[in-house]
């Protein structure tokens, strides 16, 4: 096993990653316009925003290669994805292999896990070879930890939030991407559940400027390393002022 290399993916143990795998996830009409569809806007936002790394799905990855390659901007590849469409509870399988994404320039993997789902284990087992393989070669894993389903039911935000953080540490995550409740408290003792695992959190549907800048302050103040969001920033009018803003409050610079 050898120790996973973070510094390309990020600077002192801080991040901001843009996040695009939201076509796949929830088709394009719900979350593009005119601007926003196109790869090549969300590689030219990363790259003039300073971000550490985008996030793509596979398919992206290949068609846009030699843009990706071109922007120089760290590439992670989300290795399973699913539409919106199937409802029921929630799973997400494998559609991209860690040997593809290697292939394809990826310089970190990510995965989805609902935890709480009645196909947690399937995801948990899918996972857990990933990790192996990633790691054996010394290549970051990034894990989405979403409760979702049946057994979340009755739970508090704030027990599912420090519960996610907390499997990323137990499933050999090396970054785990959870969603914010908004309670700073809770967000400090879910980064100090995830222990040496990074903690970063999403975005979630488009928010009011200063408040989502908010979520970005909270979750530096609360130790973890940063965010991974998408449509906050490439839905915003100007998502290159955003950006400079996010990088401000992350690194102080
Ligand atoms: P956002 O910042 O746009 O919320 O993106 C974060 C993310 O995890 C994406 O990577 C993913 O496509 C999306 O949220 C999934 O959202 P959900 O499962 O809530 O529909």
């Amino acid at each position: 096993m050898r120790k996973p290399n973070l510094d390309k993916i990020m600077d002192n143990g801080k991040a901001m990653f843009l996040a695009y795998d939201q076509g796949l996830e929830h088709g394009p009409t719900k979350d593009f316009n005119d601007k926003n569809a196109d790869p090549n806007y969300i590689i030219e936002i990363a790259k003039k925003g300073g971000y550490n790394a985008i996030i793509f799905q596979k398919g992206i990855a290949e068609k846009y290669s030699e843009e990706i390659k071109k922007s120089k901007v760290p590439l992670i590849i989300k290795l399973n994805g699913k539409t919106s469409l199937r409802g029921g509870e929630q799973i997400s399988h494998q559609i991209c292999s860690v040997k593809e994404a290697l292939s394809l320039g990826a310089v970190a993997v990510g995965y989805t896990i609902y935890i709480g789902s009645e196909f947690e284990e399937d995801m948990m087992k899918e996972f857990s070879a990933i990790e192996e393989e990633a790691h054996n070669i010394g290549i970051p894993v990034i894990t989405w930890i979403y409760p979702r389903g049946k057994g979340t039911e009755g739970k508090s935000e704030a027990e599912l939030m420090a519960y996610s953080a907390r499997v990323g540490l137990e499933v050999g995550a090396d970054i785990a991407k959870i969603r914010y409740n908004g309670n700073k408290d809770d967000l400090k003792w879910a980064v100090k559940a995830a222990g040496k695992t990074k903690v970063v959190i999403a975005g979630g549907t488009k928010a009011e400027e200063d408040k989502f800048l908010q979520e970005v302050k909270d979750i530096v103040v609360a130790g973890g390393a940063g965010i991974a969001v998408g449509r906050n920033v490439w839905q915003s009018q100007d998502p290159f002022a955003l950006s400079k803003k996010i990088k401000k409050i992350i690194f102080g610079k």
